[in-house]
Order: structure tokens, then sequence, then C-alpha cells
């Protein structure tokens, strides 16, 4: 990525025509660059927008009628001088601006650079500048949500708070070191200090946590069951089309398949699985573990069954996950085919086996339905939906972290407390226990971009695309 001085103007909205195209000039020479295309002389008012004709500075031919808004540095987003210009937003129209805004005597901008530039000039910080990208690229309302809470500080500001305590720290450990020409040596707090270690360290901790029950992509929320119970109808019926492959021959779903539906307001990954029973054969043997896997690591876990077969609790394979499921409300057991009238299962004997297993459970985790005539289905569907608007609230206040960089150096900066810690605890001198503390504040500090190396950043920025 060029770092320098130019001033670089891009098409900043996109590439899909529409009433409006965006073009963005910044640097130094923006009002410069501008005036060799426009014939007009008074000067540009700062945050006014003004209409103006724009000609191409190479053959006089009018280019377009557009509206003007010049923002002064420091006052603009880059922090730089800005021109936006308003333009009619069909695509060869812009091209035709941007051409001429390039002769006039501005470079074409590098991916991320305005951003870049934002951030080098200190208008935000780094987790703020991936939030922008975030924003951009958010695919559901939670990433969204979540995107425009980084860009208002939701990470920068708890990240900032434990710098500030660490630097605290490495403070009070300096002025324990022995260097060789002070006179009086301070001694070393050490159950001060290892209460303000544990303090910081359950900080970092709860942030992981929160941040590992987060789902941007929507509640995984998993189809699980014996072949034929009726999984892929329902899937079909949750997403409402026929997605998934229906027949009464065992074994019809091979693999996972999942599709993002909403529920309630909450965006979902619904997915649908293949039964999990005795495999006959390669495929479906790799198709049950495939169901295994996801019985692990969904959200939500929805375990079909016909109520006509005789209940059997789970194989032992789903069942040693479950605990946790049912104890946080996210196991539910759907009684389904409760419109054919052999029914052999009352959902009290299939309540009764799966408590004394899960004693926790409780009865209303059970539901009895029938995909075919849709019975049942609205009493689930709001009670689903109920369990999950519950679970987003209780994330809500929540300071989450959403990007992996993020959390690995999270990671980083704990391991790096827990060795001060550990330092401390065995008596090490300051000066070592101080090392792992920098360490710590180093990995912090490389969340919000108060230390990066010149590679992460272009790293970062080059994941935008041009014009942000
Ligand atoms: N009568 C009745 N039949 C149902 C109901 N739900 C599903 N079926 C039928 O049961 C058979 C199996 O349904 P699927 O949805 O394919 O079952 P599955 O659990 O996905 O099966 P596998 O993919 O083989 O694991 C099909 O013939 C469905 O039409 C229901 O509520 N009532
Ligand atoms: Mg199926």
């Amino acid at each position: 990525m060029i770092i320098d001085n130019d001033t670089i103007v891009a098409i900043a909205t996109g590439n899909a025509p529409g009433a409006i195209g965006i073009l963005r000039i910044s640097g130094a020479d923006s009002l410069d660059i501008l005036k060799r295309c426009h014939q007009a002389t008074k000067a540009l008012e700062p945050r006014q927008m003004t209409l103006r004709k724009l000609y191409d500075p190479e053959n006089g031919e009018l280019l377009d009628q557009v509206m003007l808004c010049y923002f002064p540095a420091p006052h603009s987003y880059t922090g730089e001088d800005v021109v936006e210009l308003y333009a009619h937003g069909g695509r060869l129209n812009l091209a035709r601006i941007l051409d001429a805004l390039c002769g006039a005597g501005a470079r074409l901008a590098q991916p991320g650079e305005y951003t870049q530039r934002a951030f080098l000039n200190r208008k935000l910080d780094l987790s703020q500048a991936e939030a922008i990208m975030d924003i951009i690229g958010a695919q559901t309302q939670r990433a969204l949500r979540e995107a425009q809470k980084q860009l208002s500080g939701s990470v920068s500001k708890p990240v900032q708070d434990l710098r500030q305590q660490l630097l605290k720290i490495i403070i009070t450990l300096e002025s324990c070191i022995d260097f060789s020409e002070q006179e009086e040596l301070l001694s070393l707090p050490r159950e001060e200090l290892r209460a303000d270690f544990h303090k910081i360290i359950a900080q970092i901790q709860a942030m992981l946590r929160a941040s590992e029950s987060l789902r941007l992509d929507g509640y995984r929320v998993a189809l699980l069951g014996k072949p034929n119970a009726g999984k892929s109808s329902l899937f079909n019926m949750m997403l409402g089309q026929d997605r998934a492959i229906v027949t009464d021959i065992s074994g019809t779903t091979t693999d996972t398949i999942q599709e993002r539906v909403k529920l309630g307001g909450i965006d979902i990954c619904l997915i649908d699985t293949a039964g999990i029973g005795d495999a006959d054969n390669l495929i479906e043997q790799l198709g049950v573990e495939r169901s295994l896997k996801e019985a692990e690591r969904a959200d939500i876990i929805l375990w079909i069954c016909d109520i006509n077969d005789n209940f059997t609790l789970p194989p032992e394979s789903v069942c040693r996950n479950l605990d946790a499921y049912i104890e946080e409300n996210a196991f539910f057991l759907i009684l389904n085919k409760i419109d054919l009238q052999s029914s052999h299962t009352t959902t009290e004997s299939a309540f009764g086996l799966l408590q004394e297993r899960f004693p926790k459970l409780d009865r209303g985790q059970i539901f009895e339905l029938s995909t075919v005539t849709g019975a049942g289905m609205v009493y689930f569907e709001e009670k689903l939906a109920r369990h999950l608007r519950t679970r987003e609230e209780e994330n809500e206040g929540l300071a989450l972290v959403t990007s992996q960089r993020h959390i690995t150096l999270l990671r980083n900066s704990l391991i790096a407390l827990t060795r001060a810690l550990e330092a401390l605890q065995d008596g090490l001198p300051a000066e070592c226990i101080a090392a792992d503390v920098r360490d710590a504040l180093d990995a912090l500090g490389q969340i919000v971009g108060s230390i990066a190396a010149d590679d992460v950043l272009n790293a970062i920025f080059s994941q935008f695309c041009i014009g942000k």
C-alpha cells in the first residue's frame, strides 16, 4: 500500500448505477484539483452544498452538473482537506469524472486508503477502522449492530481502560526495579499487584467469554434425529420453501444443508442434517459424522422424533453434549407426525425418559407437531423465537469482541498476564514481571493500533474496497 501525501480520488458509492454517485477527493490539493475542473471563481464554503458544472480540464468538455461539499482539514473523514462530489450516478458518468479529476492531478485511491488516512490522522483507532469494514460487509442485523457499536468505541474503550490499568502497574513495577544508581528501593506491593492482576485477568476473560457466545452469522439451530423422523420436512417448513429433499426412504439426507432465515426478527442459520442411525455405507457414515459435529457446535439443538416410533434416548454420542444445552434451555425435543393416529409415544413418557437422564430438563422444552398439517408449528416457532430473543438480550449489554484478530490479541494479553502473575507469585524480581506486563500491553495496543507493524496495517486496510 502506498502511503504518501498525494491527493487521492475514488468513487465512494460502489459500482452499481444509482440516481446519485459520490466521488471523494482527499488531500492537500483537493481544492486546487477541483478548481481545474470548474469555471466558477467563488470559493466553496466549508460544509455547504454548492451546485457547479464540471468540465474536463483537457478539452473543456462539459462533464456533469454536480453538488459539491468541502470539508476542510482536520474536520473531515480522513482528517485532510476533502471534497465530496455528488454527481449523476451512472457508471460511465462517474468513470468520466474520475478520469478528469485524475487528469487534473489526483491519484486513484488504493483500497482502504481513506480509512487508513483517517487512522493515521487519529480520526479513529484501528478497531474503529475495522468496524467500518464490518459495517459495509455486514450480512445480518446482529453483525451490523455489533459493528456500529464497535465504531462507537465498544471495543476501544474497554481496551484503553485495560491499557491504563496495565500502565499503572508498570509504573509501580518500575519504581521497584533495582537500578544501581538508585539509593532507596521501594519494596514490591505484592498483594496489591496480585489483586490488580486478578481483576484485569477477570475483565479480559469476561470479554472473551461473551464473544465466544456471539454468532454474527445468526444462531446455529441444528435439526438432529434418527433417519426419517421428519428433519428435512421441518427444515423446509421453517424456511418456507422446498429446499431439502424429503422422501420416505430412510437416509434421504446424506449431508448437512444450511440456510439463513429469520425467526421472530432474529437471524438464524438453520441446519438440516443426516439422520443419526446405523449407517449402511461410507456416504451415510460420513453424513452421521457431520451431524455429530453439528451437535457439538450448534447454539440450539432440535432433536426430532417420530411420535409413532417408541421413544428412546438420543444415542450416547449426542447425549454426552446435551447437559450444557439443556441447562441453557437450548435443547428442544420435537415429537413429529402427530397427524398419524398410531401414536406409541406419549409426550409424558418421552419427557419421563429424558428427565431421568437429564434432571434439569423442563417440560416446556418438548413440542408436538406435524409438518404435514402444520399443527403445533406456530406455538413451537413462537417459543423458539422467544428463547432466541432472551439470548440476544443477555448479550446486548456486553462488550463484545467480534474480530478474530482482536480475540487472538486478547488471548495473547491474557497469556502474558498469567505469566506475570506467576512471576509475581514465584517471588521473581520486578523487571521480570514488568516484561510480561509489557507484552500484555503490546497485545492490547495492537487492537486499537497504538502499536502496529506496517504489514499488519496493510493487511487490514487492503481488505477494504476502493473508495473506503
Ligand atoms: N404423516 C406425516 N408424515 C411426515 C411428517 N413429517 C415428515 N413426514 C414424512 O416422513 C418421511 C421422512 O421425512 P423427512 O423429512 O425426509 O425425514 P428426515 O428426518 O429428513 O429423514 P432422513 O433425511 O432420511 O434422515 C417423509 O415421507 C415425510 O413426508 C408428519 O408430520 N406427518
Ligand atoms: Mg432428511
